[in-house]
């Protein structure tokens, strides 16, 4: 696998600011290094920021949306590119919010995406419904088609993700819009106790199945709090009985050795938030572990 490493120090559409720190404290904390000692091949190694990028023709009301906007325009461009030159895209975040740009890089090439979105929350806001204002609550609402700010605003050839190819795994703090649009379109969603019941390797076998149907590809979206706090503190929003650290081990390992998934992002790692470095270390780790897997 050539692996094109796209590192997004954006933060903007959290609630916190931090996240926009993660790529370079990783990068400091020896990702690279470790990577190519672990026999991962990196291509391209690209910085995303939105500096030239013109102010976006649609305004949305949340918080620093032409900025969030903007830095998906460029995102979205380098995925695609991409994913053009036959490279595994990383993304390496920053804030949830980038999803968008990913996610309109993505679906501009897959003809029919899949998405296991592995995090404490839905994303599945709109600009309707968000209680917070904040960027990171809408991208998968947006994917869809569901709120103002589609992707096709973000790259004209993008198209939208079917609900049935999205797979939600440890969400536990859904906001009532969510869950309503989760139950309306029969979104699949792995609660905490269907992973305890189902276990780690069933959750992902299922979760590649459904995904995967019919698709073409399927994006692995990775939010660092869906690791309980007690193993990752370092995240804006945290949310209590979340994955243990060996859960999302076995999750990321299975997903990386499937062959099945086509690009993958990781975010929400707040280094300001942290303790002691604690969740830049345990990221750094579970990077590690499925970009090799793969
Ligand atoms: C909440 C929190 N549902 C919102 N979302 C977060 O602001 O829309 N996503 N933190 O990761
Ligand atoms: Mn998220
Ligand atoms: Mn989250
Ligand atoms: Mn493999």
């Amino acid at each position: 696998t050539k692996l094109s490493i796209l590192s997004v120090p954006f933060g903007l559409g959290a609630g916190h600011p931090g996240s926009e720190q993660a790529p370079g404290h990783l990068f400091q904390l020896g990702l690279l290094q470790s990577l190519q000692q672990h026999g991962c091949k990196v291509d391209e190694l690209k910085l995303i920021g939105s500096s030239g990028i013109p102010s976006p023709a649609i305004q949305v009301p949340m918080k620093h949306s032409s900025e969030v906007i903007k830095t998906g325009i460029a995102l979205a461009g380098a995925v695609k590119a991409a994913v053009s030159a036959g490279n595994f895209p990383f993304i390496l975040g920053g804030d949830h919010s980038l999803a968008m740009g990913t996610l309109a890089g993505l679906t501009a090439q897959y003809r029919r995406l899949g998405v296991i979105w592995i995090d404490a929350h839905a994303d599945m806001n709109t600009e309707l419904t968000s209680p917070s204002g904040n960027m990171h609550g809408i991208p998968l609402a947006v994917a869809q088609g569901r709120a103002q700010l589609s992707l096709s605003h973000l790259w004209p050839g993008a198209g939208t993700v079917a609900p049935g190819n999205i797979v939600l795994i440890g969400a536990r703090d859904l906001d009532s819009a969510e869950e309503a649009l989760i139950r309306s379109e029969g979104i699949t969603c792995f609660g905490m106790a269907d992973i305890r019941r189902m276990g780690m390797d069933g959750v992902v076998a299922e979760a590649l199945r459904i995904a995967g149907a019919a698709a073409d590809g399927i994006h692995l979206s990775f939010d660092i709090d869906s690791i309980d706090p007690s193993e990752a503190p370092g995240t804006g929003t945290p949310v209590q009985h979340g994955l243990t650290s060996d859960e999302a081990r076995q999750a990321l390992l299975l997903l990386g050795r499937s062959d099945q998934i086509t690009s993958a992002e990781f975010v929400e790692v707040n280094p300001l938030l942290d303790r002691a470095d604690q969740t830049a270390i345990l990221a750094l780790e579970l990077i590690e572990l499925f970009l090799k897997s793969l």
